[in-house]
C-alpha cells in the first residue's frame, strides 16, 4: 500500500473506531463507507459527499452490517479472535488480503467463501457465497445512488442517475444468472481431482477460472483503500457473466447419395441370372 492508501485508511481509521480500535459493528461501518466509494461519479470525494456517506452509514441505509459476509471479512482480519482491531492489524490485513500477492488474494477469496470451513469448497458453497456477494454487491449500489439523488453535494448532476438506480432494482430483483450453471461448470474446471470439491491446492491453481463475480469482489474491496478507484463500478454497475455465445450453425452438407458405379460382370458373377443381378444392384 502507498501512502496515500494509507493515509486514507488511517482517516477513516480515526473517523469510525472507538478507543484506537474497531469492533465488529465499527469494521462494518468502515467497510460500508470504503464499498461505497466505488460507486460515486465523482473524480474526488468532497468532504459533503463523505459526510453524506458517513450518515447513511450511522443510519444504517447502507448493506452489509451484521452480513455473513462482513461477519467472515472481520474474523480474517482479527486473525487473533480478540474481536477488536487496530490500526495496525487493519493496514495489515488489507495489505496482506488486498495488496499482497495473487496467491494471498486468492487465499482471502477461499476463506470467504468456505462457508462451513472445512477447507474445501462445494458448488453449493460457491453459490450461496457468489449470490450473497451478488445481493449486497447491488443493494450497495442501489443505496449509494439513492444517496446521490438526495445529496446535496452531488445535487442531481447526473441526467443518468435515475437510469441507473431503475437498472440497480431490476439487477436485484433478477433471478441471478451469474451463479448456478457458472458455478457447477467452474467447480467442474477446478476440481482436477474429480472428488466434487475444490481444495486450497485445487483452488491456488485456478486463477483464470473463476467466475467473474470473484474479481468484481476484490476490485471493489481493493477500492476500500485506493482512492483512484473511486467511482470503478460506476459506469457499468451489472457483474452478470455475459451469456454464452449461442454455438455457430454448422451447415452440415446433405448426405449425397453415393455415385453409382457401372454395372460390372462382377455383378453377374455372384448371382444365378441377370435379372436378379439388376435387381440387387439398383436396390
Ligand atoms: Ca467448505
Ligand atoms: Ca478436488
Amino acid at each position: 500500500m502507498d501512502t496515500s492508501a494509507i493515509d486514507h485508511v488511517t482517516e477513516m481509521f480515526g473517523y469510525h473506531s472507538t478507543d484506537g480500535s474497531l469492533d465488529e459493528r465499527s469494521f462494518s461501518q468502515l467497510l460500508q463507507e470504503g464499498l461505497a466509494y466505488s460507486f460515486l461519479n465523482v473524480p474526488v470525494v468532497s468532504t459533503e459527499i463523505k459526510g453524506d456517506i458517513r450518515c447513511a452509514c450511522a443510519r444504517m441505509v447502507l448493506p452489509g452490517h451484521a452480513t455473513p459476509l462482513f461477519a467472515r471479512v472481520f474474523q480474517l482480519f482479527d486473525d487473533s479472535d480478540k474481536g477488536k482491531l487496530t490500526l495496525d492489524k487493519l493496514l495489515a490485513g488489507l495489505e496482506q488480503f488486498l495488496f499482497g500477492s495473487w496467491s494471498d488474494k486468492l487465499q482471502f477469496l477461499f476463506c470467504l467463501t468456505d462457508l462451513n470451513g472445512d477447507g474445501l469448497l462445494s458448488t453449493s458453497e460457491m453459490e450461496e457465497f457468489l449470490q450473497e456477494f451478488r445481493a449486497f454487491y447491488y443493494s450497495m449500489a442501489h443505496a449509494v445512488l439513492l444517496m446521490l439523488q438526495g445529496s446535496k453535494g452531488f445535487g442531481g448532476s447526473d441526467p443518468q442517475l435515475e437510469i441507473r438506480i431503475e437498472v440497480t432494482s431490476c439487477l436485484l430483483a433478477e433471478r441471478p444468472r451469474t451463479v448456478s450453471n457458472e458455478c457447477a461448470r467452474k467447480l467442474h474446471e477446478v476440481d482436477t481431482n474429480n472428488d466434487g470439491y475444490v481444495s486450497e491446492e485445487e483452488w491456488a491453481a485456478a486463477e483464470f477460472l473463476l467466475p467473474v463475480a470473484y474479481g468484481v469482489l476484490l476490485a471493489s474491496f481493493v477500492g476500500i483503500a485506493d482512492q483512484a478507484r473511486v467511482g470503478q463500478f460506476y459506469e457499468q454497475i451489472s457483474i452478470e457473466e455475459p451469456s454464452p455465445e449461442p454455438e455457430p450453425i454448422v451447415e452440415v452438407p446433405l448426405e449425397l447419395e453415393p455415385e453409382r458405379r457401372p454395372f460390372t460382370l462382377e455383378d453377374l458373377r455372384n448371382f444365378t441370372s441377370f435379372k436378379k443381378a439388376v435387381l440387387t444392384f439398383q436396390r
